[in-house]
């Protein structure tokens, strides 16, 4: 691998990657993205096309620098608990570790949060041998505070199953909030002092509206659907995510890790492809939008591409709307 990297392209393009997971470890970037299988099976709500087996982790010295693959870092077959669908990880480094954090299914078709450790942010990653318990659902987003503090932030609707969790129990067959009745949150839960487990049940994160009205489940421009990501800006909490069905990343802010969330705006509109998924990160003195878009395979929503751009806040504290074709 190696070409001086531009915005709007993929970062690599011999493997096809989503949903990527941004972090400044012993200064440089690491990328940690899922890894999206080169199939031609049909598609379906239920997501069975996201049928990934195993990790690989991305990294730039630089922005400008070449984009170098580290390979595989974790598999599918070494995970004792998983039986398949390793979706949207994210990393964390905290205790002189790095922790893998991913979402996939048990062995009962049942999303659950896993963890895998290593000495070096590029792994291999050794996995824990259960998922973490209480754990559900997909796309765990990490954030460690400046207090040492760590939280977990997850949730996806459809294939990501968080609807089917309202009562606290799993029911197959729970479908999403009545339009007007406020949408599903994302679920936040304080994670242990050594990362493995929840310190706290987990509650869902409530987002509401500039006159503190929750979003209601038929908004789907503002509403949740899934990928969270947190990040602080000028001491105050962003809470990023995915609106599904419209395509977009929007934003919240609050002054507490736990919410409420204030909903904001518009950071990404809606990219080729059905999914949309990004990260946010500091890097030097520039902050960068991490994303992915479906060009690479002409537009096949399983085969995805992780790219990056440079992300503006404006003097309040707002972030500028981003057009992913438009740079
Ligand atoms: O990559 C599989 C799923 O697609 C992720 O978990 C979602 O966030 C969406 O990007």
């Amino acid at each position: 691998m190696g070409k001086n990297l531009k915005f709007n392209e993929p970062l690599v393009s011999h493997i096809f990657t989503a949903d990527p997971s941004a972090h400044v470890f012993d200064g440089k970037l690491y990328i940690y993205p899922s890894h999206d299988l080169d199939h031609d099976e049909p598609s379906n709500d239920n997501g069975d096309q996201y049928k990934m087996e195993d990790y690989h982790v991305l990294s730039m010295d630089d922005v400008d620098a070449p984009c170098v693959d580290h390979g595989e870092v974790l598999h599918l077959k070494d995970i004792p608990w998983a039986s398949k669908q390793l979706w949207a990880p994210d990393a964390a480094y905290k205790n002189n570790t790095y922790y893998l954090f991913f979402p996939a299914r048990d062995k009962d078709g049942i999303f659950r949060l896993g963890v895998a450790t290593s000495a070096n942010p590029a792994g291999p990653f050794q996995p824990e041998e259960n998922y973490i318990p209480g754990s559900f659902s997909i796309d765990p987003a990490v954030l460690v505070d400046e207090d040492d503090k760590a939280y977990v932030y997850f949730g996806g609707l459809w294939g990501g199953q968080l609807e089917k969790w309202q009562t606290g129990t799993f029911n197959p067959d729970a479908e999403g909030p009545a339009p007007t009745e406020p949408a599903l949150g994302p679920i936040v839960a304080e994670l242990t002092e050594d990362m493995l487990n929840f310190k706290s049940e987990p509650h869902e994160i409530k987002i509401v509206d500039e006159n503190g009205e929750p979003i209601l489940a038929s908004d789907e421009n503002r509403r949740y659907f899934e990928g969270p990501w947190v990040h602080k800006y000028n001491g105050l909490y962003y809470l990023s995510y995915s609106t599904g069905t419209t395509h977009k990343i929007v934003y919240a802010v609050s002054e507490k890790p736990l919410g409420p969330f204030v909903f904001k705006g518009t950071i990404l509109k809606p990219v080729s492809g059905w999914t949309t998924h990004h990260s946010i990160v500091q890097f030097k003195d520039k902050w960068y939008l991490f994303y992915h878009d479906c060009s690479l395979s002409n537009g096949v929503n399983h085969k995805r591409s992780v790219k990056f751009t440079e992300l503006t806040y404006n003097e309040d504290g707002s972030i500028q709307t981003i057009d992913p074709y438009d740079q």
